[in-house]
C-alpha cells in the first residue's frame, strides 16, 4: 500500500509527534485541528506542547514542506484520529470529539482510504467510527457491511508512549493494530511500518481497544496496591519504601511506588472506560480508582495533623507536576493537595516547582510561589509531593528540626 498523503486529526501530544514522525519519513502530512491558534503555531514551525525534540522535528517538517496544518479536513489516503476522549458526568466516556472527527473525515473520504482511531477509547468505539462515517457516505462501502471487500478500511491502533519520551517510544514501541477485518489490520500495519521500528502486532478492533485500557488499568491497580500499602504501613509504623524494596527482592514480586495520588491524562481516566462497560464485573478496577483518588485527601489529613504542633505553621510544598522532572501540572494530585492546604492554612503555604515560571491560575493569589532554598528556610512543615531531581539532592541537614512528609520516598531512596 502506498499512502502518499496522511492526515492526522487532533494535533495534541500524540497527534503532533505522530504527524512529525510521518513527515520525517517524507510523507505529505496534513494536520487538522479545530484550534486556529494551534494550526497557526504549527504552520510557523513552532510547537504548543512541551516534549523533548518535538520542536526540532516539527520545524524541520514544516520548513521542508512535508507538514502543514489546517482547521478543515482535506482528502488524504490515510486518516488518523488522535483527539481527546475525556469522561463527563458520572465517569461516562465522552466520544463527542471522536464523532466530530469521524464526520469531518467522512466528507472527504474516497474508495481505498484507511481510517485509524488512535485515541484511547471504550470497547466498541471503532465500530461506532465506521457507523458514523457509513451514515454520511452511503455511496461507499464499510467493513461492517462489506467485510474484506469494503471500500474503506477502519482500524484501532492505540498510542502507548510515555510523556517525556514520546519521540523515542513512538518509533521503538510495539504497536497493537486491531482492524475491523484482517485486511484492515494489514493495511494499517503497512502504514505504521513507515516509521515504527517495534513490532506491529495484529488483532481485532475490540481487543485492541481493550488492550490499551488494560495497560493503563494494570498500572492503576498496581499503584493502588502500593498506595494502600503506604497507608497500612503508616498505621503500623513501618517504612513503606524499605518494605517495598525488601519485598521486591522476591523474584516474582515487583511492587510499584506509592505517591500522593495518580495524575496525568490517561491512568486516572482509562480504567473508568472499563468500569463503564462492565460495571458489575470491574470491581477491582473500580476500587483501585477509589484508592488512588482518595490518596490526596489522606496526604492533606497527614499534613493537618503534623501542623497542629505549630501555632502559625509555614508549609512548604515541594512539586506541583503530576510526576518527576516534567512541567505538566494538569490533573496533578500535587495541585489538589496544595489547593486544599491553601484553603485550610491561608497565607501559610509556599509552593515550589522548579519546572515552571509561575503558579497555575487555580493557585494564584492563594499560595506563595517560592524557590527551594527560601521555602526550606522558612518552613516548619515540608511536604514532598514530586520526586524532581533537585528535591532528591536536598541536604538532610536542611530538614532537621522540621516535620517532613515525604509522599514519594525521596529521602528513603537517597
Ligand atoms: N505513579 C505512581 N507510582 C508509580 C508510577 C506512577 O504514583 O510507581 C503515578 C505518577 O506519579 C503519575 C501517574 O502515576 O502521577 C501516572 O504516571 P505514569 O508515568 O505511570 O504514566 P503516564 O500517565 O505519564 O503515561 C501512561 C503510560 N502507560 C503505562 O505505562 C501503562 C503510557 O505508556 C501511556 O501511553 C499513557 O499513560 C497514555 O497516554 O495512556
Amino acid at each position: 500500500m502506498s499512502f502518499d498523503v496522511v492526515s492526522i486529526l487532533g494535533l495534541g501530544y500524540i497527534g503532533l509527534p505522530t504527524a512529525a514522525a510521518f513527515a520525517a519519513r517524507r510523507k505529505t502530512v496534513v494536520g487538522v485541528d479545530v484550534n486556529r491558534e494551534t494550526v497557526d503555531t504549527i504552520n510557523r514551525g513552532d510547537v504548543h506542547i512541551v516534549e523533548p525534540e518535538l520542536d526540532m522535528l516539527v520545524r524541520a517538517a514544516v520548513t521542508q514542506g512535508h507538514l502543514r496544518a489546517t482547521t478543515e479536513a482535506e482528502p488524504a489516503d490515510a486518516f488518523l484520529i488522535a483527539v481527546p476522549t475525556p469522561f463527563c458526568e458520572g465517569h461516562k466516556p465522552d466520544l463527542s470529539y471522536v464523532e466530530a472527527a469521524s464526520r469531518a473525515i467522512a466528507r472527504v473520504l474516497k474508495a481505498g482510504d484507511l481510517v485509524v482511531l488512535e485515541s484511547t477509547s471504550p470497547v466498541g468505539t471503532t465500530e461506532k467510527v465506521a457507523a458514523w462515517m457509513a451514515e454520511m457516505r452511503p455511496d461507499l462501502s464499510f467493513p461492517q457491511q462489506a467485510g474484506e471487500a469494503s471500500d474503506i478500511r477502519v482500524a484501532h491502533c492505540p498510542e502507548r508512549v510515555l510523556p517525556g519520551h514520546v519521540i523515542r517510544e513512538l518509533v521503538e514501541n510495539d504497536r497493537v493494530i486491531g482492524g475491523m477485518t484482517r485486511r484492515c489490520s494489514e493495511v494499517a500495519a503497512d502504514l505504521y511500518r513507515t516509521f515504527v521500528r517495534g513490532e506491529c502486532v495484529l488483532t481485532d478492533a475490540r481487543t485492541a481497544e481493550m488492550c490499551k485500557l488494560t495497560e493503563n488499568s494494570f498500572r492503576d491497580v498496581n499503584i493502588a496496591f502500593a498506595n494502600e500499602l503506604s497507608i497500612i504501613s503508616d498505621t503500623l509504623d513501618i517504612n513503606v519504601w524499605e518494605l517495598i524494596r525488601l519485598a521486591n527482592r522476591h523474584p516474582r514480586v515487583s511492587i510499584l511506588q506509592p505517591g500522593p495520588g495518580v495524575g496525568g491524562h490517561c491512568i486516572a481516566v482509562d480504567p473508568w472506560f472499563i468500569v463503564d462497560s462492565a460495571p458489575e464485573q470491574a470491581r477491582l478496577i473500580r476500587t483501585a480508582r477509589a484508592v488512588n483518588d482518595d490518596k490526596p485527601h489522606y496526604v492533606v489529613e497527614r499534613v493537618e495533623r503534623a501542623a497542629k504542633r505549630f501555632r502559625e505553621p509555614v508549609i512548604a510544598c515541594l512539586g506541583l507536576a503530576f510526576k518527576a522532572n516534567i512541567d505538566d501540572l494538569r490533573e496533578s494530585p500535587a495541585i489538589e493537595i496544595v489547593s486544599q492546604l491553601a484553603q485550610r492554612f491561608e497565607g501559610q503555604v509556599i509552593a515550589v516547582e522548579p519546572n515552571v515560571d509561575a503558579l497555575p491560575p487555580s493557585l494564584h493569589g492563594r499560595v506563595r510561589f517560592g524557590d527551594l532554598s527560601s521555602a526550606l528556610a522558612q518552613a516548619d512543615v515540608v511536604v514532598i509531593l514530586v520526586d524532581h531531581t533537585p528535591f532528591r539532592r536536598i541536604d538532610p541537614v536542611r530538614l532537621q528540626a522540621k516535620v517532613v512528609i515525604d509522599t514519594r520516598g525521596v529521602l528513603s531512596h537517597g
